[in-house]
């Protein structure tokens, strides 16, 4: 199947057609994950490419933004066939300075369907607030977002902040976001790094022995 008019949709921001074309897809019998990765993400990489290139600015990025997601809802259900059963209690979180919320609640998405219990803590979320939470929910992993180049310093800072309280041995930290790489998560200090929200169920399944 073509993702083509929902393509369009997304990098229009028109909701209308976005969230109708999704519910076709599905309704065609179309993998909710080819939808996500065809049509969706792969609109908002052309966003990015326009909004780089100076063709479009920040508030048709938001159109966009706010129309993947609504699409995105449509997809939520067909994500969380196993949500009763809780493998493990995750925090979640864009790290402080960063607004980009899509990746991280896909990634929440897709780890709270394969099971595990998501504390999502939103966006801009300072270091010692991740350590707070971390303490008072006896979290067993910490998922760190970022999109920015100028805010992945904080992941880095809230992994100190969880060694100056003394939580880093009883918490796995998994980190992931654009401009985020495998290499910095080893430099940092993290756990792991996951490249997408599918790979990040991988990582907190390795993480916690469950696979
Ligand atoms: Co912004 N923005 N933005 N933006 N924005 C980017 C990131 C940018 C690459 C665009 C560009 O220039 N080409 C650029 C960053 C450059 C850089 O630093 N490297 C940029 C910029 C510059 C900015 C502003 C500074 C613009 C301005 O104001 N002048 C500003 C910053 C605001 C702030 O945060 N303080 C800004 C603002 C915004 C909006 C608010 C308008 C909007 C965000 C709305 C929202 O999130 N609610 C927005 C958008 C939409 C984008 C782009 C177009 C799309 C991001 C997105 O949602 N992608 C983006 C360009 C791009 O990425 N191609 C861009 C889809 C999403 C599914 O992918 O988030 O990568 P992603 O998540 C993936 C993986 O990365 C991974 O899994 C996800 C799913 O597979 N992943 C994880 C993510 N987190 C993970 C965590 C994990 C594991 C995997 O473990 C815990």
């Amino acid at each position: 199947m073509s993702y083509e008019t929902l393509l369009d949709a997304v990098i229009k921001g028109d909701i209308k057609t976005a969230t109708e074309e999704t519910l076709k897809a599905i309704d065609a019998g179309q993998n909710p994950q080819d939808i996500l990765d065809q049509g969706l993400i792969e609109a908002m990489n052309v966003v990015g490419d326009k909004f780089s290139k100076g063709t479009i600015f920040v508030p048709q990025m938001l159109r966009s933004a706010k129309t993947m997601q609504e699409c995105v809802e449509v997809l939520k259900p067909h994500f969380q066939e196993n949500a009763m059963t809780t493998k493990g209690k995750i925090v979640l979180g864009t790290v402080k300075g960063d607004l980009h919320d899509i990746g991280k609640n896909l990634v929440g998405m897709m780890l709270e369907g394969a099971g595990f219990s998501i504390i999502d803590l939103g966006v801009d979320v300072a270091p010692e607030v991740f350590v707070d939470k971390i303490k008072e929910a006896k979290a067993d992993v910490l998922g760190m977002s970022a999109l920015l180049s100028t805010t992945m310093p904080s992941m880095s800072l809230t992994i100190k902040a969880l060694a100056d309280s003394g939580l880093r041995d009883s918490v796995k930290v998994i980190i992931g976001g654009a401009p985020v790489t495998r290499k910095y998560a080893q430099d940092i200090g993290a756990d792991s790094y996951a490249p997408d929200a599918g790979s990040a169920v991988l990582e907190a399944q390795k993480l916690l022995n469950l696979s």
